[in-house]
């Protein structure tokens, strides 16, 4: 027995080598074979990889590498989500470019990746800025601006004042511009919008049909869209000495059956309402500007306290004379949402509540649990809303007391009808996506203003509207704004000097529709209309939760719009959604408070730690989420040098449910490179077993180890498919355990089929391991003889038979009553059966010593011996 050490330094290059010599992943079209794409949600070309990122490329090389060999057409490939400010900060910060901080990105990621094995068709990647994939997806603009996707308005924007920009919400940091410091101001922006409202009713409902899909994503995306069923209707208004306005204040409201409960009106500080009085009233200037300040963030909003200023009209209230509500300008009432006004219902929505108790407002409770007393409930400072299923009945409410919830919601809205006041109406909180950004790293609009002809889509001949190479980023605001030359254009319909639009996309529109360019790279158009039919939808998309609403949608919503100007004919663009966990990590602190990388440190026996350098103690804090401003990072060159790529994959496959997050320790790592060196062991020592087929029957002995690598074989299968990784390798473990014990006795003995079937075993582990630990395996393939690629070669076939128990567990009564079991071969026939029963210790009892009438057997259920 000589196995030399399994050595990944060199075997590992030679096979991904051997891949890429024989083009073994590049994926071709090919109809009369059933396709699969796997698609890992591409990366952003920040720097470098590290060891965490790596285990959702890892999660779906297996299930390209398992797929192609149940003999899929795989389609597996790779690219960059390229655009974005990252780069431009680098630019500014740095003075380099944007296009070479993102192109050195990209090659030092490429060379990482290239380092984990992964079965990827290099041939078919993409970069998001490459202008042969913007080019694409500014005709897919110009089409949508046809189709009426996509449309102008003027809408909100954070405004740096000092910096005269504007700023992404994630720029604003506590109200300020991240450079300047200064308050932001919100300002109104005439900006670009993609009309995904119009496709929310199906955006909703598709996902009744995405059934391989985490229910938490496809809650989220309901929840994100935000349909709700209400009422909008309209009240009258007074002034001061209640005399009837001509203006009216519509409200939307999914809580008609409150409306007795109602004691103030709410408008957003942006309603018109609002504006118009301004003027005469200092007070609400100056709570206007505040709220300016707030920015453009809903949650920034939700967060602040509720606060407001009276405007001086009020409401009358739709059904009593005798009640006014006053009206406020309120910084909790969006102006896009609804009709941004409300009237507030303080005893049952909490920040109604809050602001009622802030300004004196009655407080009545309209909606009580049936069980209490009308008379004795009160609401204190938690507004009262009824749970799902509770039973509730309506008070204080005049016509509508004693009814429920839902009678008294019909009976409203039947009657603001019949008045002609209101309607029934759905609402989404979903809004139109404004892709409109101020700055030079994205997609260029491909629009031109002309004074003449307005806004005229650029030609799409003209195309791609490429960057200006020459820009400058050493001033604030957007360098394709400032660029002496390039908005200057002429216009493309009268030809009169005009300007070309300088806004550029977001980014996410960039990762919209990369999953189909990805079916025909090359093309000179978007899609090929015949790749995108083979290969969408993508079979297995594998991502992280972050992405689970807005690029999840954004995707959604481009397949529709795709569909609609005939590019495909589907509208769901991922069929399997899978959402993988994060790989954490310990951080270590300095005395100082410096963090540490974990090479750094040197770990004592009893778990403290200390400086390598300098042996100052570390603090040691729970291990967290990756990151490269926490050091707690490992590189995967560092892992691949010390213990190979198969190693890697394995314990990031292995350590923990693959939608958990999962702990990458020292202990963790060298415990899956025993494993590689396991197999390695196992494999040397078939290949000095007899492989010739013995005469005879297989001993027991044998079949234990054939039902053992079938069962196993069977399992890792459905594992995979069902992506339990973890539960794959614990059967791999459990395998090679069964194969340890079998070889040792093979040898010992002359059992020349249980050698047979252990070297069969072997070659079976060898090949159900292949999907996770690629190199060993190949290499593994070879030793034992074979002269094919595994990446090559089909998943092996299981042995139906070896799957069956060969015995089985019988219940036996006697007239009628349990009295043994009868455990015996599944092959035997009634009357080894009958015999058998007979014998059993139970069985005799009950018969005394007679003889029985009968004995009747129900074949694999149950004996029934008649006395
Ligand atoms: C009266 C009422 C009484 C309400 C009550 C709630 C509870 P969803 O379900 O999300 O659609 N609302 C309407 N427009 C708003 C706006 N522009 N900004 C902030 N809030 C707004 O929520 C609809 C409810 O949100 C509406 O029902 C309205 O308050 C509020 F006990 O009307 B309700
Ligand atoms: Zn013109």
């Amino acid at each position: 027995m000589t196995a030399e050490r399994y050595n990944a330094r060199t075997i590992e290059p030679k096979w991904q080598r051997n891949w890429d010599e024989a083009n073994v992943f590049q994926a071709e079209e090919d109809a009369s074979r059933p396709k699969y794409y796997v698609l890992e949600m591409f990366p952003y070309p920040s720097g470098k990889i590290h060891i965490g990122h790596g285990r959702n490329y890892v999660m779906g090389d297996v299930v390209a590498r398992y797929k192609r060999a149940r003999g899929f057409n795989v389609l597996h490939p790779m690219g960059w989500d390229a655009f974005g400010l990252p780069a431009e900060n680098a630019a500014i910060e740095r003075k380099v470019h944007p296009r070479e901080w993102t192109y050195d990105n990209i090659s030092t990621m490429r060379n990482q990746l290239k380092l984990l094995g992964l079965s990827l068709d290099w041939s078919r990647e993409i970069a998001t800025c490459h202008p042969d994939y913007y080019a694409r997806q500014q005709e897919l603009f110009v089409d949508f601006l046809a189709n009426d996707l996509v449309y102008r308005r003027e809408s909100d924007v954070n405004w740096d004042p000092v910096d005269h920009t504007v700023l992404a919400n994630e720029q604003v940091i506590d109200g300020r511009g991240w450079r300047s410091g200064a308050v932001v101001e919100k300002r109104k922006l005439s900006q670009w919008f993609f009309r995904i409202t119009t496709f929310a009713e199906d955006l909703l409902s598709g996902l009744d049909d995405l059934d391989r899909w985490p229910d938490k994503v496809r809650l989220m995306q309901r929840n994100w869209i935000g349909r709700s069923e209400g009422l909008t209707f309209s009240f009258d208004l007074e002034d001061e000495d209640g005399n009837l306005l001509d203006e009216k204040l519509t409200v939307y409201t999914t809580r008609h059956d409150t409306i007795f409960g109602a004691s103030f009106c709410a408008v957003s500080p942006d309603h018109p309402l609002a504006v118009s009085r301004e003027s005469v009233n200092p007070d609400l200037a100056t709570f206007r500007k505040e709220f300016a300040s707030l920015g453009t963030s809903e949650e920034v909003i939700e967060r602040t306290e509720k606060r407001g200023v009276q405007l001086g009209v009020y409401a009358r209230h739709p059904f009593d004379r005798s009640v006014r509500l006053p009206v406020y300008a309120a910084n909790f009432v969006l102006m896009t949402y609804g009709e941004g006004a409300i009237f507030g219902c303080p005893a049952h929505d909490q920040r109604d509540l809050d602001f009622a108790r802030k300004y004196g407002l009655p407080v009545i409770p309209v909606v009580m649990p049936k069980d209490e007393d009308a008379a004795s409930f009160e609401v204190g400072n938690e507004a009262y809303v009824q749970k799902e299923g509770e039973n509730t009945v309506l008070i204080n409410s005049d016509f509508l007391n004693g009814m429920s919830v839902p009678e008294g919601k019909d009976e409203v809205a039947s009657r603001m009808e019949a008045q002609g006041r209101g309607e029934r109406s759905v609402n989404f909180r979903l809004r139109d996506w404004g892709i409109s950004r101020q700055r030079y790293w994205g997609c260029p609009i491909p629009v031109i203003h002309c004074d003449d002809c307005g806004v005229v889509a650029v030609p799409k001949a003209d195309l791609p509207v490429r960057l200006p190479d020459d820009a400058t980023f050493d001033k604030p605001g957007n360098p394709l704004e400032h660029h002496p030359t390039w908005k200057h254009v002429a216009c493309p319909t009268c030809g009169k000097p005009a300007r070309r639009e300088t806004d550029t996309m977001d980014t996410f529109v960039d990762s919209s529709w990369y999953f189909a360019r990805f079916c025909s790279p090359r093309s000179d158009a978007p899609v090929e209309r015949s790749s995108v039919d083979y290969w969408l939808p993508v079979d297995q998309y594998i991502g992280g939760i972050e992405h689970a609403i807005l690029h999840l949608l954004y995707a959604r919503f481009f397949t529709r719009a795709m569909q609609r100007c005939g590019y495909a004919d589907i509208a769901e663009p991922f069929a399997g959604l899978f959402t993988q966990g994060m790989v954490v990590h310990e951080t270590y602190q300095d005395p100082k408070g410096n963090w540490l990388f974990p090479e750094e440190i040197t770990r004592a026996e009893d778990g403290s730690a200390t400086v390598t350098a300098t042996g100052e103690p570390v603090k040691v804090s729970p291990a967290e989420k990756m990151s490269k401003s926490k050091r707690n990072v490992v590189s995967p060159e560092e892992i691949v040098d010390t213990y190979g790529v198969d190693a890697a994959r394995w314990f990031m496959l292995s350590d923990t449910p693959p939608e958990r997050d999962s702990e990458w320790t020292q202990a963790g790592i060298e415990g899956a490179w025993r494993l590689v060196q396991r197999i390695w062991r196992l494999v040397n020592e078939a290949v000095e077993l007899a492989d010739t087929a013995p005469d005879g029957d297989p001993s027991e002995d044998a079949l234990n180890v054939r039902r053992a690598a079938h069962k196993a074989l069977s399992k890792v299968g459905e594992d995979i498919e069902r992506l339990r990784f973890n539960v794959a390798v614990a059967h791999i473990y459990e395998l090679a355990n069964t194969i340890g014990s079998a070889m040792a006795k093979a040898r010992e003995g002359g059992d020349g089929s249980l050698a047979a079937a252990t070297r069969e075993a072997v070659e079976l582990l060898v090949q159900m391991s292949a999907p996770m630990v690629p190199h060993i395996a190949e290499e593994s393939w070879t030793l034992l003889g074979h002269d094919d690629m595994l990446a090559l070669s089909p998943w092996p076939e299981v042995d139906a038979a070896m799957l069956v128990e060969d015995s089985m567990v019988l219940p036996v009564q006697v007239n009628g009553k349990k009295r043994d079991e009868l455990t015996i071969s599944r092959d035997a026939d009634a009357q080894e059966i009958e015999r058998a029963v007979l014998e059993l210790d139970g069985v005799r009892k009950a018969l005394g010593g007679a003889a029985p009438r009968r004995i009747i057997v129900v074949p694999q259920r149950i004996v029934n011996v008649v006395a």
